[in-house]
């Protein structure tokens, strides 16, 4: 039978590859996101049978509750919630950043992530579906700059890990994917819109791809359903780790 993914952030980046990577391998995709014009052309490009939309902001409760009470009956049984949409915004330390900042990072990465698992999870429990979410080597690694948004990932990871102690026996899956530097629209969204920052960051890096992260989803929703992957941190070889800093008096 055809598996149904419900994947956030499918206008863009990872979330848009990964609706390509699904529906290429078989899977029905509710695709969702901000911009509606971008959600009408994946589905023009993927195919309607295969690809719904609904358009809504993940940090609007009203929103989000409208669009799934819309979702068409043959549509409404998800077997995968893929928890991709997120942003950071601002690259400045703690003391410098903008508070409006920190509360759009903390109400999209986390509170929309949080409510709209708990509005699928029964459903989910129902199916003995699964659920993949998308934190951040920002989660474990901290960066000058990081605060609120590596914050906001190791909400996701450690929520990711007892999201599975709670399904214990449920049959659910859950997984916590963890990415180093991937090419998107991830930097221009970061920075402003500053393109050129934003390839200054990726320029002779050989930054993974959204295709690549798209590729692991897939890997880890199509194991066999005794596995769960619980955690994956995944790199581009080009990036690796640094050292502790320390500041000397005088
Ligand atoms: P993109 O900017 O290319 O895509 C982000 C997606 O999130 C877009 O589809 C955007 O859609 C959606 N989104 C953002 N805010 C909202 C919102 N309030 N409501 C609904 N959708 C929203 O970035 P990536 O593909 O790189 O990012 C995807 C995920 O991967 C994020 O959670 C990010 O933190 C994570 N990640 C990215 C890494 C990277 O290096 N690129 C590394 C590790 C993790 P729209 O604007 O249309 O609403
Ligand atoms: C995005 C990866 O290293 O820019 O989550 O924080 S990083």
């Amino acid at each position: 039978m055809t598996q149904t993914a419900f994947i956030t952030g499918a206008t863009s980046g990872i979330g848009a590859a990964a609706a390509e990577a699904f529906v290429g391998a078989g899977w029905r995709v509710v695709a969702t996101g901000r911009r509606a014009e971008r959600l009408d052309a994946l589905r023009a490009r993927l195919g309607e049978e295969a690809v719904h939309t609904l358009a809504f902001d993940v940090a609007d409760d009203a929103a989000m509750a409208a669009a799934l009470d819309g979702l068409p009956a043959d549509w409404q049984a998800i077997d995968l919630l893929v928890n991709n949409a997120g942003l950071a915004l601002g690259t400045k330390p703690a003391q410098d950043a903008r508070m409006d900042d920190w509360r759009t990072m903390i109400a999209t990465n986390v509170t929309g992530l949080v409510a709209l698992t708990h509005r699928l999870l029964p459903g989910l429990i129902a199916r003995r579906g699964a659920i993949i979410n998308l934190s951040s080597v920002a989660a474990t690694y901290p960066y000058v700059g990081g605060n609120v948004y590596g914050g906001t990932k190791a909400f996701v990871e450690q929520f990711s890990l007892g999201l599975r102690s709670d399904l214990h026996g449920t049959g659910v899956r859950v997984t916590s994917i963890e990415p180093g530097m991937v090419e998107t629209e991830f930097t221009t969204v970061r920075t402003g819109g500053d393109q050129a920052a934003s390839d200054a960051l990726y320029r002779g890096a050989e930054p993974m791809t959204a295709a690549d992260i798209a590729a692991t989803m897939l890997w880890v929703a199509t194991l066999p359903a005794h596995l769960n992957i619980n955690r994956l941190e995944l790199m581009p070889v080009s990036q690796s780790f640094a050292g502790f800093q320390v500041a000397r008096a005088g």
